[in-house]
Formats: structure tokens, C-alpha cells, sequence
């Protein structure tokens, strides 16, 4: 899809602090927004004009500067849930992030399942699309299997026509991989899920913040992201949900807002999405949230993706030319989103990371919790860069350097 580019990468890298710092004598380049993005002056600005001038707690006061700070973030709320394509904002549920996004459902949606019933997930979640579902195996006898990976990191869809039968209840997926990439077809897993009668769960951790998304055209009934790896605060992201499924659901955590009535044995919860936020929430984090998907829908998540898109390729291509290194994940830059890791014979992704680091490039070594995925591919760790908005190619140029100074210091 043709992008048309509103701001320069100069323009946008001049609204990120962070790409200020250098280390080393020489400016940061910032490899990392897999784990978590830079934030720019805007989100900054207006968790800061939050606390400075309009702050109290929300739905409850019914003094001004109280509506102010819940109209501040039930407008947050609006726009976030437009940002994906949510049909209301009473579906989004704010929370801390993808993880209890996903441990809500395990525990709240979990609740409805029987022992023996089946929860089909893969081989490529994060651990926070694992661990929930093995925790809910635990409590209620529920069987967990999961959809493997070919070679090239792509699900194996023959094992989705095999796995997901009447037993299944759930299948959960991410969107795309934090490790290889893989953008995942959503839609058709979700509605091999529906022929069963089954709900398709989506993490949506890696794609919400590179890609244009519309839980709608996607056909899941649960969609889960962070808002720190998409420009906004930690501590603060949202689960969508269809409203009927969430009405449907017990509630994950008791407390204050969740309720319309309490008595001493007995209580009535709220409407949704109060039912699933208790207690005093992250009400800065949620309006930083806001700012941050007004910054990327103000240039435009297409050339979020086509950016996204180019560096990655640019990197591929560089690898390509090197002929001692093995990339993990797709080859095609389309199907392969935001990240790119990868395992160098010679150095381990520590020593990478370091050598890196003193070049101040900026890049996550290890097995990014999700250590299946490098069970699979028969690598203890990689290294894995990931790119962004801010990203230009003059930082993958020096990723380049860097792992030139890996070779000369390891290679025998
Ligand atoms: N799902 C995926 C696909 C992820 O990449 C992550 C975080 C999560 C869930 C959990 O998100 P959280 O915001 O609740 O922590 N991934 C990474 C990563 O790749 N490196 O650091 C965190």
C-alpha cells in the first residue's frame, strides 16, 4: 500500500529526548522498542499537563478538576479503542499491559472451561501467552497444545486443521512473533476457531505498534497489547474483547469501580469495562496512551509499517552479503514485522550485545521470553535488533559497524 510520508524521520526523530544521548563519545541508536519503545516529547507532555493541571482521581468526583481528569481519560480510552478498529469503547479494557491482558483471560474466560477441554496455542508465544494457559491447565485440568513452525518460522497451518477439533475451546495466538517476525494469518486461524465454536485470543503485543490494526477485519474475539512498546507509558495497555464475551465473564480482580453493589456476602459488578478494572488505574499512563496513538495515527500507521518494512529489508539484505550468519524467521519482509534476530557461529548474542554496546548500539541478547522458539531453531540465544519510526538507515549502517568490530574481535 502506498505510504505518504507527513513528517521526515529527522522531523520524527527530533520529538524523541532519548536518540539525544550518546554513549561512548557517539549519538545512541536505540535497537530495542521490541522490548520497549522511546517515547516521544508529546506522550511526555501530556502524562506532565495531566499531573500538573488536571490531576484527581476518576469516576468519582463531582468536583471539575475530578471530571476533567475522567473525561481526560475516557477520552484516551475513545481514542485507543478507534486506534484499533474496537467497534465500542466499552470493549477496550485498560490494563497493565498484553501479560494480565492474557492472564485475565486465562483466569476470567478460563473459568467457563471443564477438564479436558482444549486450549491450542503455538510454538512462537511469549511467555506471557504460555504460562497463563499452563497455569490454567493446573487449576482446572484443561489440555494445552500448540500449532509448531516450519523452518522458515512460519506456523505449520496443517497442524491448525489438526489440533483445533470440538474439544477446543480456546486458541490463542500472537500476531506477530517477537523473535522471528512472523506476522501470523490472523484471520483464518480465527476462523478455523469459530468452526469449532471455539474464541480466537490474539497478543497483539508486536504488531499493534508496526502495523495498521482492525480487530474487526481480523475476526478475533480478544485482541491484547502494551502501550510502552507503541510510544506510550509502561505499566499501561489494553485489552479489546467482543462486549457479549465479556459480559459473559466472572470478573479477574475485586476492588473499587468493579462493582454496582456491595454486601457483606454477596457483591453486583459493574458494567463492562469497569467490571475488569479495579481499583485506582494507571490514569496518567492511560492519557501518555492516548497521546501516543494520536502521534503514530497523525503519520499514519501505513508508513509505520512500509518504514518498518524498509529497515528490516535493509538489514536482510546486509546479512545476506555476510554468509556467516543465520537469521531466524521469514525472508520475505512482508511477512516478517519489526524484528529481526539472529546467531553468530563464533560470538555469543551476550558478547554481540556487548561489543555493541560499546559502539552504542543498543540491542536485546538472550531468548526474549520465549525460549520454545529458540528450542526449536536449536539456538541457546540471539541477538535481536528491532526498528521503529525513529529508526533511519543510518542506524542499521551502524549496526553494520558494529558487527564488523564482532568479527574482527571472535571470528577465528
Ligand atoms: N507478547 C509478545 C509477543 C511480546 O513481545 C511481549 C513483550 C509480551 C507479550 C509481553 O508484553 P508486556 O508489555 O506485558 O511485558 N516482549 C518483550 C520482548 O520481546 N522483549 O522484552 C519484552
Amino acid at each position: 500500500m502506498a505510504a505518504t510520508q507527513l513528517m521526515t524521520t529527522e522531523q520524527i526523530r527530533a520529538d524523541f529526548p532519548t536518540l539525544r544521548r550518546q554513549f561512548n563519545g557517539r549519538p545512541v541508536v536505540f535497537l530495542d522498542s521490541g522490548a520497549s519503545s522511546l517515547k516521544p516529547k508529546q506522550v511526555i507532555q501530556a502524562e506532565e499537563d495531566f499531573y500538573a493541571n488536571h490531576y484527581a482521581n476518576v469516576h468519582r468526583g463531582i468536583y471539575q478538576l475530578s471530571e476533567e481528569a475522567t473525561d481526560l481519560f475516557e477520552g484516551a480510552r475513545e481514542r485507543v479503542a478507534a486506534f484499533i478498529g474496537a467497534p465500542e469503547s466499552r470493549e477496550l479494557v485498560l490494563t497493565r499491559g498484553t501479560t494480565e491482558g492474557l492472564n485475565l483471560l486465562a483466569y476470567s474466560l478460563g473459568a467457563q472451561l471443564a477438564p479436558g477441554d482444549e486450549v491450542v496455542s503455538t510454538v512462537m508465544e511469549h511467555h506471557s501467552n504460555q504460562v497463563p494457559w499452563q497455569l490454567l491447565g493446573r487449576r482446572r485440568k484443561t489440555v494445552l497444545k500448540h500449532i509448531g513452525l516450519d523452518d522458515e518460522g512460519y506456523l505449520k497451518m496443517e497442524d491448525l486443521d489438526r489440533l483445533v477439533t470440538d474439544r477446543t475451546k480456546i486458541v490463542t495466538v500472537t500476531h506477530v512473533s517477537n523473535v522471528l517476525g512472523t506476522v501470523n494469518p490472523i484471520r483464518e486461524i480465527a476462523e478455523a476457531a469459530h468452526d469449532h465454536g471455539a474464541v480466537c485470543i490474539v497478543d497483539g503485543a508486536q504488531s499493534t505498534p508496526h502495523m495498521p490494526v482492525d480487530v474487526k477485519a481480523l475476526g478475533c474475539d480478544f485482541f491484547a497489547f502494551s502501550g510502552h512498546k507503541m510510544l506510550g507509558p509502561t505499566g499501561v495497555g489494553g485489552l479489546w474483547g467482543r462486549a457479549e464475551l465479556l459480559e459473559g465473564m466472572e470478573p479477574f480482580l475485586g476492588g473499587g469501580d468493579m462493582i454496582s453493589e456491595v454486601h457483606l456476602q454477596e457483591s453486583k459488578w459493574n458494567q463492562i469495562p469497569a467490571k475488569f478494572e479495579a481499583g485506582t488505574p494507571h490514569i496518567a499512563g492511560v492519557i501518555g496512551l492516548g497521546a501516543a496513538v494520536d502521534y503514530l495515527s497523525r503519520i499514519g500507521m501505513d508508513w509505520v509499517q512500509h518504514h518498518d518494512e524498509q529497515l528490516i529489508a535493509r538489514a536482510m539484505a546486509r546479512f545476506a552479503q555476510m554468509g556467516d550468519v543465520r537469521l531466524l524467521g521469514p525472508k520475505d519482509p512482508r511477512r516478517h514485522a519489526g524484528v529481526l534476530a539472529f546467531w553468530l557461529d563464533y560470538a555469543h548474542p551476550h558478547d554481540v550485545a556487548q561489543v555493541f554496546d560499546d559502539s552504542a548500539v543498543c540491542v536485546r541478547a538472550g531468548h526474549h521470553c520465549a525460549m520454545p522458539v529458540n528450542e526449536r531453531y536449536g539456538v541457546p540465544a540471539t541477538t535481536r535488533a528491532s526498528v521503529y519510526l525513529y529508526n533511519d538507515e543510518g542506524d542499521i549502517d551502524r549496526m553494520f559497524e558494529a558487527i564488523e568490530k564482532v568479527r574482527r574481535l571472535f571470528k577465528p
